[in-house]
């Protein structure tokens, strides 16, 4: 078929915006059917940039232009042209005022980009590009201009008028409507443009900052969701004394408002002074939310906060630099999480997610670099290699520079370009500078897509107790990029001696050996060899500790060894990678070998872990060390994923464990009982996790007793943690051993939840997960339930794509009927929803990882999908290259 493909936009066409708007007075005349938005824009020639044609082009798309004026001269139609996608004003002088009026549509807004409509709330959704479905305005990020808003609606459906800055004032028309007027004295990029329309409830508070300027804090929700505000609030509050004493960052504007809607994109976003939250994201009350629901919120809700500064004070120059501000904000979120509970349990959870979704990413069809070189539509870039990985670049630099002198840096940064767009480049030279350090090769990070693997291989001499480690590293050729040159990777080592202690790791050459623990090495070229002295017997190397690098590692070590640094090494989260290394590798020979047995040697290494649980035990840790590699995440260490193979393997493995180690387990559960009262300290989180992945096992080999257990745990109803683990456990479980508990317990679970979807969305998403045969039926009979719908994308998320991202198995049932049920859906969403429609190929990117048949299958949906008329850009640009169609 003929089709005129989307262009690519490219980061070395970058030029400066031609226009500058110093000023913008907007004016909404507020209704769900119809708004009607005047803009009073202030534009001069932007002196920095080349002169063009002498037209002037504003953004703008889904905008009814009613008028357009030029220093109060209303233009006639000669002297504009209006595009699908742009207002072109023809001869515009060098300095003047541009108001227009236009007329939008909120309610038949389900793109939920711009201004549109949830629940009976207007809100706004702008990054990247929502803003010019608001009115025509010069939409990118290195515009920035101060806003005035005035908002005018029906003050009984619209008691509540948001906007970002400051309120300067409210009064009532002689129509009775209301207006409110906000004024944001901070000059802002579009994209962090928002208002908020509702009758909604605050849950309100005050915070003190550094400098004695009381702010006032609101949460606004639905006014039934009151009870629910706490936790958002308390991680509010922390995340800004956070920033205040980590990073001397003080909050900037007279009032910090917070908005839940239930209809949202993603998980939330940093609009100044007016964040907007996903529900999912601030909500939660111990009976509706599990710790990992608090735990999200907790961090969701530092990051948008932080990016007050990073972000909005200091926002990008374009969006190919989005790691600028979101990997740094995202480094800066993990470090507070890692502040408010347990360190090691935290990064071991960064790192999980790292590798079950970025390290996919950059081996997969959309691998692109943490600063791409280009795009089709930027929503698809809001990646975990940009977010995560990003992050994980600037903590290497972090380390690099160690805390003080990161710390100047970040002071640099923070004050060289606040109120500027900027590049990641800008942040690099600020960390070289304060750090007195060359991050030319470290740069690279940046450009080069792909994880690097490092193959270590070593020697020992007994003779002179010398140890040499040898490190060759190189990273994979990624689409468009064929070339791969060394980075410079901060590889920390530690060397064991047999009783399991730190040896000094001592460089041949030096003179003193340093004291026993962690070194940082240095690595640039392509092999680089160490050679460490003063040894008297080989060592155990522990490689990559705390997983200072986003690499992969590969060194031969034996079990023996692996079991031993699981029980001595003294980085925390190597004994936990050394444990996952452990089972992966047994997980794979069970899925080769059908019939062999589990070895009676992991079983009693997994016993003796439960052993540690006690009085001193961190339990969060533990639980971690007790969870099998995911099936996903199993499939990645194979050349080609065997589906079915790696689910019999793992349970296979996790029914021995609740077989053979039944009394331990049973013992997990005695003493890390749940106490009357609720408690959501790290250590109370990290008892319920220890318990509920015990409970995980030995409902693998349930006997009566057990299901008892499992079922009064659901029914005693202490929390959600408690009841969502033991629900998942009955639901997933043989019925010939639970009989139709599992089906009561959902039964009973929607009766109890079915007024609240975020809790709805979790039994929407069990069933979508279960592992038993019938599930795509299930999940089909589902999508005509009363309480689905496609028009929200949590319950499109909790349906959808938990079956084809949560449910490896039976997503890629081998008749195909997973990939013609998903590719139905994204054909359904596209013209609705291309962001969510765009997510939902995810798992079909990957078809290459598959049997034949498999991909053949899978390849058969993308290239129906590509067939379709009128496709999104959003979806286009996934489907086209996952096929390895070029663009140019
Ligand atoms: N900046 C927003 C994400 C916007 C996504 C647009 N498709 C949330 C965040 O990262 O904080
Ligand atoms: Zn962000």
């Amino acid at each position: 078929m003929y089709r005129t493909t989307p262009p690519v936009i490219h980061l070395k066409d970058y030029r400066p915006p031609e226009f500058l708007i110093d000023r913008a007075a907007l004016h909404f005349d507020l209704g769900l059917e119809e708004t009607a938005v005047h803009a009073e824009l202030d534009l001069r020639r932007n002196p920095a940039a080349k002169r063009g044609d002498g037209d002037l082009y504003l953004d703008g798309e889904h905008l009814e232009l009613l008028e357009v004026a030029l220093d109060d001269r209303t233009l006639p139609p000669a002297e504009y042209e209006i595009r699908e996608d742009a207002l072109v004003v023809h001869r515009v002088p060098d300095r003047f005022r541009l108001r227009t009026r236009v007329l939008i549509r909120p309610a038949d807004n389900t793109a939920l980009e711009g201004l549109y409509v949830s629940g009976d709330m207007l809100c706004t959704q702008c990054e990247a590009e929502g803003f010019r479905r608001i009115t025509y305005f010069i939409d990118r990020p290195d515009v920035m201009t101060r806003f005035s808003v005035a908002l005018a609606a029906d003050a009984e459906r619209f008691p509540v008028l948001l906007a970002n800055g400051n309120p300067v004032g409210e009064e009532t028309l002689e129509d009775g409507r209301k207006v409110a007027r906000w004024d944001d004295p901070f000059p802002k990029p579009s994209y962090l443009f928002a208002v908020v329309a509702g009758d909604l409830a605050a849950v309100s508070d005050r915070f003190t900052t550094l400098s004695g300027r009381e702010v006032p804090l609101n949460i606004y929700v639905e006014p039934e969701n009151t009870d629910k505000c706490d936790h958002a609030m308390r991680s509010l509050k922390a995340a800004m004394r956070w920033d205040e004493e980590r990073y001397g960052r003080e909050y900037d504007l007279d009032v910090f408002n917070i908005v839940a809607v239930s209809h949202f994109n993603m998980g939330a976003m940093e609009n100044k002074g007016l964040n907007v939250f996903n529900a999912k994201y601030i909500l939660a009350r111990p009976d509706t939310a599990t710790d990992m629901d608090f735990a999200g919120i907790e961090g969701v809700v530092a990051h948008e906060y932080f990016h007050n500064w990073t972000g909005n004070r200091i926002t990008c120059r374009d969006w190919f630099q989005l790691s600028l501000k979101e990997g740094f904000t995202v480094y800066r979120d993990q470090e507070f999480s890692a502040d408010q509970s347990s360190r090691g349990v935290k990064r071991i959870e960064d790192v999980r997610m790292l590798r079950a979704r970025q390290f996919p990413e950059d081996a997969g069809p959309m691998a692109h670099p943490v600063r791409p070189d280009s795009y089709i539509e930027i929503n698809n870039f809001y990646t975990a290699t940009v977010y995560e990985k990003g992050a994980e670049v600037v903590r290497m630099q972090a380390n690099l520079l160690g805390p003080e002198r990161f710390r100047k840096g970040t002071d640099l940064y923070f004050e060289r370009f606040d109120g500027q767009a900027v590049t990641t480049e800008d942040f690099v030279r600020c960390m070289e500078e304060a750090g007195d350090i060359d991050l030319s090769q470290f740069r690279r990070w940046y450009a080069q897509a792909g994880t690097p693997v490092l193959e270590c291989a070593d020697s020992f001499d007994a003779h002179t107790g010398a140890y040499t480690l040898e490190i060759r590293q190189h990273t994979p050729t990624t689409p468009g990029q064929s070339t791969k040159l060394p980075l410079q990777i901060p590889f920390a080592v530690g060397l064991l001696d047999a009783a399991g202690a730190d040896l000094p790791v001592q460089l041949d050459g030096e003179t003193e050996a340093p004291a026993p623990g962690t070194r940082m090495l240095a690595l640039r070229e392509a092999v680089e060899r160490f050679t460490f002295v003063g040894l008297d017997a080989e060592p155990v190397p522990s490689l990559l500790r705390g997983f200072s690098a986003p690499v992969i590692v590969r060194y031969p070590y034996t079990d023996a060894q692996l079991t031993f640094l699981m029980a001595h090494d003294s980085d925390g989260f190597n004994r936990w990678d050394a444990a996952q290394s452990l089972s992966v590798r047994l997980l794979l020979e069970l899925v080769a070998e059908s019939d062999k047995p589990v070895p009676e040697a992991y079983i009693e290494a997994v016993g003796r872990a439960l052993k540690q649980d006690d009085a001193d035990a961190d339990q969060a840790l533990l639980a971690e060390v007790l969870t099998l590699p995911s099936e996903s995440y199993l499939g990645d260490q194979m050349t080609v994923v065997d589906v079915d193979g790696i689910h019999r393997a793992r349970e296979q493995l996790a029914a021995a464990i609740g077989e053979q180690l039944r009394d331990a387990l049973l013992g997990v559960l005695e003493r890390n009982q749940e106490p009357v009262e609720y408690d959501l300290s790290p250590a109370a989180m990290g008892r319920r996790a220890l318990r509920n992945a015990a409970l995980g096992y030995l409902m693998r080999a349930p006997t009566p007793d057990i299901v008892e257990r499992c079922r009064a745990q659901f029914e005693a109803g202490h929390n959600m943690t408690d009841v969502i683990a033991a629900l998942r456990c009955l639901v997933d479980a043989d019925p010939e051993h639970v009989g139709d508990a599992g089906e009561q317990a959902l039964t009973a679970f929607y009766q109890r939840w079915a007024e609240d979807p975020l809790v709805l969305d979790k039994w929407f998403g069990l069933q979508a997960q279960s592992s038993r045969p019938d599930t795509l039926e299930r999940v089909e009979g589902l999508l005509e339930h009363p309480k689905f719908t496609l028009t929200n994308p949590n319950r499109v998320r909790a349906l959808i794509g938990a079956f084809a991202v949560g449910n490896p198995l039976r997503f890629h049932a081998v008749d195909g009927a997973g990939y013609r049920f998903l590719a139905d859906r994204i054909l359904e969403l596209d013209p609705l929803n291309p962001q969510i429609a765009s997510r939902l190929l995810y798992p079909m990117t990957r078809w290459r990882r598959y049997d034949e048949i498999r991909q053949a299958l899978i390849r058969a949906q993308l290239e129906r999908i590509l067939e379709v008329e009128g496709l999104s850009n959003d979806v286009y640009e996934v489907v086209s290259k996952s096929l390895g169609q070029e663009q140019d």
